[in-house]
């Protein structure tokens, strides 16, 4: 009798397990949330979580609440595999992230064996959208349009002719480095080209290895944390030379890092300012009033999970293949304008311009 009471109990709690999975749409939303990076991890959660709320305040999606798994993948390849393998597993419909392109790359074959899509809102490497994926969409731009408007702004606008190159060995730092030396053409001179590793705290023997070559300008492809320790250990040095970094570098925690008087004057690429982008608005105040400050990303985490949810809702359905057919074919009305993806899952329209930090803050840099 106890063995048939055990057996009904254990049934019915896996029936009950099995309803629950179908009561609710599970959507991942992936990113360094702890480390040094966790500041674009926490902009990324709280800005899909933004989105998640509004759609649940309005009864969810196809009837069902909206249910995120929060999923850090500290900026680790593996880990963001693992955690691909996870989510497919835990039966998401689709996932927002990675941050990283070292970890949205190889999380990209998980989904696309599984057959579910993913929205970047952040990782910008060319190569993620060129293996062919049919579910991979991003709605930032690449590297290869922000290192094209970084090195012509320094030979058309700054007209230098010697800079010295350094990333950090990562899929996005490197790779963007090196998307600005070929965009140099043969109108600059890279005067000295090396990296740094990521994670490390003293930079001074590079630093000093490119003093020595005499560069105008230091570019670096990398993220943050290093890109605020080599602005203050360049000053540290004498190394008073313009530096310029691009979209993982335009975060307060860079100023923090550098200090405000070695951080004034650093050039930055990355979209234009979302403060003037009217759709943008109602976002802007609403995260302000429930997270504080908007972080870089935090309205593409937002416009990327309303943009999923949205792809569901037509697509009446949370198979991801229906839902990836449909990211293909609509147009969203964002908090940053109209997007729409082309074939590869790129957004159509991906203006870069140039930002520079004044006073503390980062500002669109405007021609005198
Ligand atoms: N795009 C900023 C850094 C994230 C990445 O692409 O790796």
């Amino acid at each position: 009798m106890k063995k048939v009471i055990l057996f009904l109990l254990i049934l019915f709690l896996f029936s009950f397990g099995c309803q629950k999975k179908e009561d609710v749409i599970r959507i991942g939303i992936a990113g360094p949330m702890t480390g040094d990076q966790a500041k674009m991890g926490m902009d990324f959660k709280n800005g899909a979580s933004l989105a998640v709320e509004e759609w649940n305040g309005k009864g969810g999606v196809l009837g069902k609440k909206i249910e995120m798994i929060i999923s850090d993948d500290q900026h680790d390849p593996k880990q963001a595999v693992s955690l691909a393998n996870k989510m497919v597993n835990d039966g998401v419909a689709g996932v927002v992230g990675h941050f990283n392109s070292s970890c949205s790359i190889p999380a990209s074959d998980v989904y696309n064996r599984a057959g579910i899509p993913m929205i970047t809102p952040g990782s910008t490497n060319p190569q993620l959208t060129e293996k062919g994926h049919r579910g991979v969409f991003r709605v930032c731009g690449r590297d290869d349009q922000q290192g094209r408007v970084g090195a012509d702004f320094v030979i058309n606008y700054l007209k230098l002719k010697n800079v010295a190159v350094l990333h950090d060995k990562t899929t996005y730092g490197q790779g963007l480095a090196d998307e600005f030396r070929k965009f140099l053409r043969s109108e600059a001179n890279v005067v000295f080209y090396g990296s740094i590793v990521q994670g490390d705290k003293d930079f001074k023997t590079v630093l000093t290895a490119v003093k020595a070559r005499n560069p105008q300008l230091i570019f670096f492809g990398g993220i943050y944390p290093e890109a605020g320790l080599l602005v203050k250990q360049a000053k540290e040095i004498g190394l008073n030379v313009n530096f310029m970094s691009g979209d993982g570098t335009i975060d307060p925690k860079f100023i923090e890092i550098a200090g405000v008087s070695a951080a004034e004057g650093t050039y930055l690429t990355f979209s234009p300012d979302p403060g003037n982008i009217p759709s943008a608005k109602g976002f802007i105040e609403k995260y302000r009033s429930k997270y504080g400050e908007t972080g870089p990303y935090s309205i593409y985490a937002y416009d990327a999970a309303n943009i999923l949810l949205a792809a569901i809702k037509e697509a009446g359905s949370a198979d991801g293949r229906a839902i990836t057919e449909k990211l293909h074919s609509m147009e969203f009305s964002a908090a940053l304008g109209n997007i729409r993806f082309d074939e590869k899952g790129d957004v159509t329209v991906s203006p870069y311009v140039v930002w520079v930090t004044k006073n503390g803050k980062f500002v669109e840099y405007r021609k005198p």
